[in-house]
């Protein structure tokens, strides 16, 4: 059997495949369909971008899919960038700039990464899930691991960020691992698959 992940993001889909080491799933991606029209990720939430991202690849595929909505919330910017945070700029370098910009004289560095699954089949969403970690936005970037805004993400608990972390830690405890073992439970109860 196969199942979509429902992104175009790399950095994601390797993350997805050491997920699933040792099952007998296959896992193709966005990437595996480069006709696919994109869709505008117009909802309001994680899981409302979720669904949406997972519902478009599910039709366009015709096959399984879920999608991952996922992003940085920080206290001190009243949770923002958020849902925005792949939007924020351009790219990871300027991403991680602004942020460190906007959190200048900031002393409340509390800040959470979050990740939406939503699993689409048949041209349905049934289920989506919610995963998270919490940390601390650090000083300035560190680690040149994992993509986005891991190089300033020190998550509770450890001294390094994702950045600096072993691929294998940060997929152990991070938001996209914490929502994906939501969903995997769900598959095996209640789709026997
Ligand atoms: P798809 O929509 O195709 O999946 P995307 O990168 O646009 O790819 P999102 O809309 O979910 O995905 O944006 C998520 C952004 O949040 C991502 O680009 C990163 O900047 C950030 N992010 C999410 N998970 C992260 C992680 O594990 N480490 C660092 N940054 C992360």
């Amino acid at each position: 059997a196969y199942i979509v992940a429902a992104t175009a993001n790399a950095h994601k889909v390797d993350e997805y495949r050491k997920l699933l080491e040792g099952q007998n799933v296959e896992l193709k991606s966005l990437l595996d369909y480069p006709g696919f029209p994109g869709v505008e990720e117009n909802g309001r939430s994680f899981i409302e971008n979720a669904g949406i991202k997972a519902l478009a690849a599910c039709k366009y595929c015709d096959v399984p899919a879920f999608a991952d909505d996922s992003g940085l919330e920080v206290e001190a910017l009243d949770g923002r960038p958020g849902i925005y945070s792949a939007r924020y700029a351009p790219t990871d370098k300027e991403r991680i700039a602004r942020l460190l910009d906007e959190m200048k004289g900031q002393t409340n560095r509390r800040a959470r990464f979050v990740c939406a699954i939503a699993i689409a089949i048949n041209g349905e969403v049934i289920e989506s899930f919610e995963g998270e970690i919490k940390g601390t936005i650090v000083d300035a970037p560190r680690g040149e691991s994992g993509f986005g805004y891991d190089p300033v993400f020190q998550p509770d608990g450890y001294d390094q960020t994702f950045g600096e972390m072993a691929p294998e830690l940060k997929n152990r405890i991070s938001h996209r691992a914490n929502a994906f073992k939501l969903a995997m439970e769900f598959v095996e109860d209640e789709m026997s698959v």
